[in-house]
């Protein structure tokens, strides 16, 4: 594969207007989109964490570097939605109370619609309530919830609460991520999958449905 290590950097240094720059000439190349994710984008974030963790980054580069990712992505999002096919199912899809992040959920979205799915997203910091409301009104086949912080993880058990005393539970089935939540905390919380990935969110969701 190609050297596209300026795309990560641009990313990894938070320079939004670069990482633009770069997707457009790495897709002028005929850069393969989800490879361009996977490869360089997501280690990227990858590495901004890790500089966060032992705090050689703070919270505005994590930001910068968020709105690089979000806008590097936005580019691919098109790319990857245009490669799927049919209705596949209906997923409702947000990050969960308190929690601000949605690079992932936005790209297990893309993913999801590139394979078919009809995603109706929430956004973020998105009350129990309002997923609950949401599956009211969309009949979705998939609830899917998204959690990048510890501390937001119960949101996860609270939102299956909520489905199951609106008397919904039993007719989605629900798919949990996001970097701390685990296939143990999956079953813990009585969720239906845990998917690690966007790619694995789509193989996941797709198998809950019987596809
Ligand atoms: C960017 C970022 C931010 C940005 C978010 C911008 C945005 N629009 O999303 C900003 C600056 C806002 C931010 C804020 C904070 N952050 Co932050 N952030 C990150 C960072 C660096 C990257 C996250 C990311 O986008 N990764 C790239 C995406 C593609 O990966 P992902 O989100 O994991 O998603 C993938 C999978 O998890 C999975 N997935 C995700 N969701 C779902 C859902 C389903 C259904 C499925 C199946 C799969 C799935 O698929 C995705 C694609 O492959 C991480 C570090 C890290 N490496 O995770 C810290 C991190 C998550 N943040 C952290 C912290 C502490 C914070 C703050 C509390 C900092 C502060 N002191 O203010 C605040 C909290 C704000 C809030 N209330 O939410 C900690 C969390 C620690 C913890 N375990 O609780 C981390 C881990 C950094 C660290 N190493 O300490 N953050």
């Amino acid at each position: 594969m190609a050297d596209f290590s300026d795309l990560r950097n641009a990313i990894l240094n938070g320079d939004e207007k670069l990482a633009v720059q770069q997707i457009q000439a790495a897709l002028g190349q005929g850069a393969n989109p989800s490879e361009l994710i996977a490869e360089w984008m997501i280690p990227a974030m990858d590495e901004v964490g890790r500089l966060f963790e032992c705090q050689e980054y703070f919270v505005p580069e994590l930001l910068l570097s968020g709105r690089a990712m979000k806008a590097a992505l936005e580019l691919l999002r098109p790319l990857l939605a245009a490669s799927g096919a049919r209705p596949t199912g209906r997923v409702v899809l947000g990050t969960v109370k308190g929690d601000l992040h949605d690079i992932g959920k936005n790209l297990v979205a893309s993913m999801l619609e590139g394979a078919g799915f009809e995603v109706f997203d929430l956004g973020v910091d998105v009350p129990a309530a309002k997923f609950a409301e949401a599956v009211a009104k969309q009949n979705p086949d998939i609830v899917a919830l998204s959690a990048l912080l510890t501390v937001t993880m119960p949101e996860m058990k609270k939102t299956i609460e909520a489905l199951r005393q609106a008397g919904t539970r039993s007719q989605v089935k629900v798919l949990i991520g996001g970097a701390p939540v685990t296939q143990d905390f999956a079953r813990e919380i009585g969720a239906d999958g845990y998917g690690d990935n966007a790619g694995s969110a789509v193989t996941i969701a797709r198998s809950l449905l019987g596809k």
